[in-house]
């Protein structure tokens, strides 16, 4: 506030012409300033903006597996495929079968030969060691793709022979029989008999009439017996037959 002379008495008036001139660079009046009552509460503010995101805090402990939910709903059929020529995949499909299920048996004939087959340049003969009469033995050798084991010469003889011993056997049927002309000898698949043959002595006798059938026994040699008898047999391949 400036220096106001609004008093009409003189000595107050020097007086305060001095203080003013003593103090020129000071207002003329101390204010003091005292805090004044507290006011009414204002109007409540409008929301303020959200705070910064927290900080992360520690993993919490697994908890345990849920029960499955409900199957969600059957989904839209799909677009239809395409035309397959189904017909003829089924018959190869068929034939495949078929296929595989001769393998099968070959293999297991074959696994059953390795366990000792017998071999000359030609032929290939196999022991089977299933007690049956004649006819059935000659039946399972057909069966192969071969015949009962028809020797027609030495080398034959001496390689069947070989292998019944070697098989620690005494007998064996081998395709040889005079079943539809008594004492007229033939091989089984009806060939006839060459000169060879390997008669032990005294037979062929056809005893009690009832000996139409033929076995070899481990020396090599033949002799007539009954067809009814069961026994193990020898089957002979043609090589030929076999790796075609
Ligand atoms: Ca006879
Ligand atoms: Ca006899």
């Amino acid at each position: 506030m400036s220096c106001m002379l609004v008093v009409p008495v003189l000595g107050l008036m020097l007086l305060n012409i001095a203080q003013c001139q003593n103090l020129s660079e000071e207002p003329c009046t101390v204010q003091i300033l005292v805090p004044g009552l507290k006011g009414e509460a204002g109007e409540k503010g409008e929301k303020g903006t959200p705070g910064r995101p927290g900080r992360v805090g520690p993993p919490g402990e697994t908890g345990e597996k849920g029960d499955m939910g409900d199957p969600g709903p059957k989904g839209p059929v799909g677009d239809p495929g395409l035309p397959c020529e189904c017909a003829p995949l089924r018959k190869m499909i068929g034939e495949m079968d078929n296929q595989v299920s001769q393998l099968t048996n070959d293999l297991k004939f074959i696994t059953k030969a390795v366990a000792g087959i017998k071999e000359t340049d030609s032929k290939v003969y196999l022991l089977v060691k299933e007690e049956k009469r004649y006819r059935d033995a000659e039946t399972y050798c057909q069966g192969k793709g071969g015949h009962l084991a028809m020797p027609r010469d030495e080398s034959a003889n001496k390689a069947i022979a070989g292998y019944i011993t070697e098989a620690g056997l005494s007998r064996v049927f081998i395709g040889i029989n005079d079943l539809e002309h008594e004492g007229s000898f033939v091989y089984v698949d009806r060939s006839p008999m060459s000169t060879f043959s390997k008669w032990r002595e005294g037979e062929p006798n056809n005893a009690y009439e009832d000996e139409d059938c033929v076995e070899m026994v481990a020396a090599g040699e033949w002799i007539d017996v009954a067809c009814r008898l069961t026994m193990y047999f020898i089957c002979e391949f043609d090589k030929d037959s076999i790796t075609q």
